[in-house]
């Protein structure tokens, strides 16, 4: 799949780029039929929601899962973003996104931030030159928790200061976007939702401020989100390999089929 000039310029202005039915319901089962490796998997490194305690997210399912590992190399994946760094890219990290929606409790959101802060203080990526890639596992309408995202926010570099980021005990603290920030950004640029229906992709510039709220609805909101990084952006002290890769291998893409033609 090749980026039209027009998407191209789309990205480099808003910091996103949202496609629907990029994925087919095929291809979304054999996805949803490996989920239960991550979600039940002792190899899974799963955060669970202090509400609910479903799981709410968890790295690295392409180290151990087949299915999630096609993905993260699928050309629908990776040609796009290859055309969007503008480089060579590597995979950095892989994520499930869970909002489970029980209809009896809800699933916890998570406060503004940008990603690149985290990959630049906890593992030293140099620059932002990494895309984040979120394919929609079930369809997200503004009702079960979508992402939200100030468009343009990425123009604006890392926001916040660096030593708030730094907990009592000097561990690495994820930035969050100050309320005065925030009110700044979305009075100039507004804050969208982003929906679509399962299949759908979007692209995301690793310094796009997003954030989302909980999950009330009775439907589930999984993504599957994809990170990848120019080869010669290198971290200088990457975190264990579920959350920051420490080899740094140019991707070959696999074939457009290579969702169905995997035998479990
Ligand atoms: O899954 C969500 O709703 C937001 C997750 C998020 O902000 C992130 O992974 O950086």
């Amino acid at each position: 799949m090749q980026l039209s000039k027009v998407q191209i310029e789309a990205f480099r202005r808003e910091g996103l780029l949202v496609i629907p039915r990029v994925f087919s319901p095929p291809e979304l089962a054999v996805l949803e039929a490996a989920l239960p490796q991550i979600t039940e998997s002792a190899q899974a490194k799963i955060q669970t929601d202090a509400t609910t305690g479903t799981v709410r997210m968890s790295h690295g399912a392409h180290l151990y899962s087949e299915a999630f590992r096609r993905l993260c190399l699928h050309p629908r994946l990776v040609q796009p973003s290859r055309q969007l760094v503008e480089a060579e890219i590597h995979l950095y990290q892989s994520r499930l996104e869970m909002k489970a929606g029980l209809g009896k409790a809800s699933a916890r959101g998570w406060p503004w931030h940008q990603d690149f802060s985290t990959w630049n203080l906890a593992d030293g990526m140099p620059e932002p030159k990494a895309v984040i890639v979120f394919l929609f596992l079930d369809d997200v309408t503004v009702s079960n928790g979508p992402l939200l995202v100030v468009p343009g926010s990425h123009r604006h570099g890392m926001i916040g200061d660096k030593a708030a980021a730094v907990g009592p005990d000097g561990e690495y603290r994820q930035l969050i976007i100050a309320p005065e920030d925030l009110r700044d950004l979305a009075g100039r640029d507004g804050i969208a939702a982003l929906t679509g229906s399962a299949g759908t992709v979007a692209f995301l510039h690793c310094n796009l401020v997003h954030g989302s709220t909980e999950n009330i609805s009775p439907m589930r909101r999984a993504l599957f989100g994809a990170v990848f990084n120019a080869v010669d952006n290198r971290p200088t002290h990457p975190r264990p390999e579920y959350w920051a890769a420490s080899q740094i291998v140019p991707i070959r893409p696999l074939a457009d089929d290579c969702l169905l033609r995997f035998q479990r």
